[in-house]
Parts: C-alpha cells; sequence; structure tokens
C-alpha cells in the first residue's frame, strides 16, 4: 500500500502518474479538507473534487479545478437574484453538489461520500478526506484592521493578493481522522506527501493529533516531493506565503515546515545545488525532474518516488 497526502492540483497530478504507472498496489490519497467551504447551502470540499475531475478526466485543465466545457445557467440565475457569485460553480459541479447534500443530510459522512463519487468514476484508488469533521483554514490578512478571512474568501474572492500573517486550523484540536487514515500510514510501505502547498494544503492535515503521531512514527518511510521550483511555487500563492510566514521560498523552506514527518525529499534538477544543505539537515535527498507537464512526466516522477520508497521498505 502507497499513501499519499493530498491538496488539490499538484496532488491529482501526481496521483494520476502514480495510477498510471501500473503499480498493481493499493493507493490511498489522504485528502486536505481545509479548503472545504458552504455556500448556498451545498458542501464544497475543492481539493477532493479537483483530483476526483482530474483523475476521470474531466477537469477544465488550464484552470485545475471544475468541469472541461462547463455552462454557468444556475450561476447566472443567482446573479439575477443578487446572490454573491464570487464562486464560480458549473452547472455539472452543482450536480455533483446537490448529490454530496443530500447523502449528507441523510447521515453519511464526508468519507461515505467520497467513497461513493470515487467508486461512480471507477477510479482505481481510496480518497479519503483528513477528517469528516469540520475543519477549516482561517487566514489572518493585513489590513486596516487585519481580517480572519475563510481560505475561499482568502483564495478565491480577494485573488489571494492580501499579505498573509497567520494561519488557523478552525477544529483541528477536536478532530479525528476518518476512518482507515492512520490504518493507512500506519500499513503503508512508503507514505508521499504530493507536491501541494505546504502551509496551506499538508498543514490542515498535520492539525489532526493523531494524523501527526502515526506520521512521525513513519517517518522513515516518508518522501515529499518540493512544490518550490526554482524559487517560485509551480501553482498558487505557496511562494508568497511562504515568505510572509518566514520561510525561504525554496524547497528548504517548504523542508522546514515538513521536517518532523519526512526522511526524504524530493526537489526538482534546477534546486540540485541546494540537495547539500537539505542533507545536512538530515534529509536524503533525491534530485529529479519534477515538473509534471505531460502524462509522460508524472509517470516519470511516479516511477522515481517509487522506487525510492523501495529502497526504504
Ligand atoms: N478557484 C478560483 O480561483 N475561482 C473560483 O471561482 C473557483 C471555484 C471553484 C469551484 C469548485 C471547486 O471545487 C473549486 C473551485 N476553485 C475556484 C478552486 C479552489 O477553490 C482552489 O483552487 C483550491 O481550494 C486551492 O487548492
Amino acid at each position: 500500500m502507497i499513501t499519499v497526502l493530498c491538496g488539490g492540483v499538484g496532488a491529482a497530478k501526481f496521483l494520476e502518474g502514480l495510477i498510471h504507472s501500473n503499480l498493481n498496489e493499493e493507493i490511498v490519497a489522504i485528502v486536505n479538507v481545509g479548503d472545504d467551504e458552504e455556500m448556498y447551502g451545498l458542501h464544497i470540499s475543492p481539493d477532493i473534487d479537483t483530483i476526483i475531475y482530474t483523475l476521470s478526466d474531466l477537469v477544465d485543465r488550464e484552470r485545475g479545478w471544475g468541469i472541461k466545457g462547463e455552462s454557468y445557467q444556475a450561476l447566472s440565475r443567482l446573479k439575477e437574484l443578487g446572490a454573491p457569485t464570487w464562486f464560480t460553480l458549473g452547472d455539472r459541479d452543482i450536480g455533483l453538489h446537490l448529490y454530496r447534500k443530500h447523502l449528507l443530510e441523510s447521515g453519511h459522512t464526508l468519507s461515505d461520500v467520497t467513497t461513493a463519487i470515487t467508486q461512480a468514476h471507477n477510479l482505481p484508488l481510496s480518497l479519503i478526506p483528513s477528517t469528516n469533521q469540520k475543519l477549516r483554514t482561517m487566514i489572518l490578512v493585513e489590513g486596516e484592521p487585519d481580517e480572519l478571512l475563510s481560505f475561499q474568501k482568502y483564495f478565491v474572492e480577494r485573488r489571494h493578493q492580501p499579505t498573509v500573517k497567520g494561519l488557523y486550523f478552525l477544529g483541528s484540536t477536536e478532530a479525528q481522522p476518518s476512518p482507515g487514515v492512520v490504518e493507512a500510514i500506519e500499513s503503508s510501505r512508503a507514505v508521499i506527501i504530493a507536491p501541494s502547498n505546504p502551509l496551506l494544503s499538508i498543514a490542515p492535515i498535520l492539525a489532526i493529533e493523531a494524523i501527526r503521531g502515526a506520521l512521525e512514527k513513519a517517518k522513515e518511510r516518508t518522501i515529499a516531493i518540493s512544490p518550490i521550483v526554482g524559487g517560485r511555487a509551480i501553482k498558487g500563492p505557496a511562494d508568497r506565503i511562504l515568505e510572509s510566514l518566514g520561510y525561504a521560498i525554496s524547497p528548504e523552506g517548504a523542508a522546514k515546515v515538513l521536517a518532523p514527518y519526512i526522511g526524504t525529499m524530493v526537489i526538482d534538477t534546477v534546486d540540485a545545488h541546494l540537495s547539500h544543505s537539505l542533507e545536512s539537515g538530515g534529509l536524503r535527498v533525491v534530485t529529479t525532474n519534477t515538473m509534471m507537464t505531460s502524462i509522460e512526466s508524472k509517470v516519470d516522477l511516479a516511477h522515481r518516488v517509487i522506487s525510492e520508497a523501495k529502497d526504504l521498505s
């Protein structure tokens, strides 16, 4: 079994490579829910949906989220009614959200719903939300006065422009891991931290105490792929957030966030000059092409990471 800790777009691409590697091994993806939001009474789980839409080839690849070729009739009707429409939900996406709402209201957990949707798309892996309880990433942003925003208000409504002063994971103290999460970490021959934003996507998973505990014990089997390449985030605001919270915009900054939980770090060849300082911090370093621009490069990266994992088991 291989367990992958996941945010959205970067994780979805890595999972595509892993699935197309024909590993013949069970893949469990533990997915961030800190980005989740309630909108018009619907439960939005952007990272789970981004992974499902990507792996089923429904995703709008240009944006990295939502369904390609969507229509927006429901959204334009909401606009006519004067409802807030800063969060773009397409008509087909709303169909999925109605189904999620129906199942949640019938007493199913987010895990149950995620399994049902994963199976409906015939995807060859288990997707598990990190927790079934409410855990929300809240972002303290600079202003006059400073404001505490939900993740989506910061990311989508404010277009991740405000300067981030702090991150809080509301509900993380009470949150329990979803069934199967700790067991997957304990019994996997390797745990992979996908190239996702360490502070916005991985830290909300690490905020759950029992997951942290399991990962600390799996440290030697855990491999992180840096989402920072050549001093920039591959996608999104990870670079600016690392900097404003006092971390280096480099694999070293990402490694600092993840240090208690990883034995190996995979960095891009353009960052090869950083190997030595990462190694002197006690990490094994693997240098390879991490830019997942084609299915071949995704499969190559997955192969490389898995072959490193073989050496650890
Ligand atoms: N991202 C945007 O930048 N603008 C949107 O309007 C937007 C809508 C949206 C709807 C459903 C969904 O599953 C994701 C959506 N995203 C949107 C992406 C998402 O909010 C972020 O990319 C992730 O939360 C960051 O990991």
